[in-house]
C-alpha cells in the first residue's frame, strides 16, 4: 500500500492510504490514518535522523486489517525543508515535497525578526522551495514604537522577489489573499512561536480547528502548543490543497549549508559570486574590488541583509568547528 506521511515522531508515524481502507465494519470504505512504525531498524535511503520522516513524505507501507503499519519504503522526495538542531546536533525534517513556503512574521508581539526570517529565506532558497512572507497581526500594528523600520525590509524582500502579504488572522485583512497562494498547494507554515501559524490555519479554516487542537493533543498530551509537524488536507480551499504546521522555534539555524555557500543561497549576493578581485576566496568584509562591499554601498544590497550575511556565515564557520 501506499499513503502520505501526515504526522511522524520519533517511531511512529500516521499514513493516509492512497486507496481507501474497509471500515471498521467492513461496509463502508473511509481513508482513516493508519498509525504505522517502520521495518526493520532502518529505512533504505534515509540518513539516521531524529525522525527520519517528515509531513508530505510518500511511503508504501504493509498493514494487516486493523492492525499497525510497517513502512517499507520512502519514495524520493522532491524537496525537504529542515532545519539544523543544535541539542541532538542533527537535521530536524520539518516538511517534504512542499510546493510553497510561508514565512509568517509580525510587526510586534512578538517583535519583528528580521534576521531570523532571512535563515529561513536562505533555507527555502537553497532547497529550491519558493516562498512567500506573510506578516501577520496587522491589526497590532501602528508603524510606531519600533527601532527597526518594518517597512523598509518588508520592501526590501519584495524587491528581492519574495511576495509579502499584510494579514491579520484575527479581522480577516488579507486572508483571500492567502488563500489565492495556498490554493492546489502543498504549503508549509514557518516562523518563531507566537506568530500565529495555528492561528491563520483555524481562520482558514474555522471548523477545522477542533480537528487542529485534537491532533496536537492526540500526540502532544495535552500540550496546546505545536511540537511536532503536522500535514492537514484542505480540500475545500480548492483541490490539493494542503499545509504543514510546523513546531515552535525560538531560533532557526540553517541546515546542510556551508559557511562558504551562504553566498549563493541569499538572492542578491548569488550573482555576485565570484566577480570579486579575490574571486571566491573573498571574506566580503574589507577586500578592495569587493563587489559585495559595492553592492551594499549601491544599495544592491540592503545593510542589514549584508549584517544577516555576515551573521549567518559566521555562525556557521563556528559551527563546524564544534562537529
Ligand atoms: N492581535 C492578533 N493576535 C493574533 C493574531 N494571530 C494570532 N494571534 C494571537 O497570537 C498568539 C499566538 O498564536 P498562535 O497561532 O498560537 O501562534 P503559533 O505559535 O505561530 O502557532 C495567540 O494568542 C493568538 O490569539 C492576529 O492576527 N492579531
Ligand atoms: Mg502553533
Ligand atoms: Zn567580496
Amino acid at each position: 500500500m501506499k499513503g502520505l506521511v501526515i504526522s511522524a515522531s520519533r517511531n511512529i508515524f500516521m499514513v493516509k492510504p492512497d486507496v481507501p481502507q474497509p471500515g471498521k465494519k467492513g461496509v463502508e470504505t473511509v481513508k482513516t490514518n493508519v498509525t504505522c512504525r517502520i521495518k526493520g531498524k532502518v529505512l533504505k535511503g534515509v540518513e539516521p535522523y531524529d525522525k527520519p520522516l517528515a509531513p508530505g513524505d510518500r511511503v508504501s507501507f504493509d498493514q494487516e486489517p486493523g492492525h499497525q503499519g510497517f513502512i517499507r519504503e520512502l519514495k524520493t522526495r522532491r524537496n525537504l525543508f529542515s532545519r539544523f538542531n543544535r541539542q541532538s546536533q542533527s537535521s530536524q525534517l520539518l516538511a517534504a515535497n512542499v510546493d510553497l513556503a510561508l514565512c509568517v512574521t509580525t510587526p510586534v508581539s512578538p517583535p519583528f525578526r528580521p534576521r531570523f526570517l532571512d535563515r529561513i529565506l536562505m533555507q527555502a532558497d537553497s532547497v529550491g522551495i519558493p516562498l512567500v512572507i506573510v506578516c501577520n497581526k496587522q491589526d497590532l500594528y501602528r508603524g510606531e514604537g519600533t527601532d527597526i523600520d518594518i517597512e523598509e525590509r518588508l520592501q526590501d524582500w519584495s524587491r528581492i522577489g519574495y511576495p509579502v502579504l499584510r494579514v491579520s488572522a484575527r479581522t480577516g485583512e488579507g486572508m483571500d489573499e492567502l488563500r489565492s497562494h495556498i490554493a492546489h498547494r502543498f504549503s508549509v507554515l514557518l516562523g518563531q512561536s507566537g506568530v500565529g501559524k495555528s492561528s491563520l490555519i483555524k481562520a482558514l479554516v474555522p471548523d477545522l480547528a477542533i480537528r487542529v487542537g485534537s491532533l496536537n493533543e492526540k500526540y502532544d498530551r495535552g500540550n496546546h502548543t505545536t511540537t511536532m509537524s503536522v500535514l492537514l488536507e484542505i480540500p475545500r480551499l480548492g483541490e490539493g490543497t494542503g499545509i504543514i504546521d510546523t513546531p515552535g522555534m525560538r531560533r532557526f539555524v540553517p541546515d546542510r549549508i556551508e559557511a562558504a555557500e551562504v553566498l549563493f543561497y541569499m538572492r542578491e549576493f548569488a550573482p555576485l559570486a565570484g566577480k570579486c578581485t579575490y574571486g571566491l576566496s573573498c571574506s566580503h568584509r574589507t577586500e578592495p574590488g569587493c563587489k559585495i562591499l559595492e553592492a551594499v554601498s549601491s544599495g544592491v544590497i540592503h545593510e542589514d541583509r549584508y549584517e544577516s550575511f555576515l551573521r549567518i556565515q559566521d555562525e556557521l564557520s563556528g559551527m563546524l568547528k564544534i562537529r
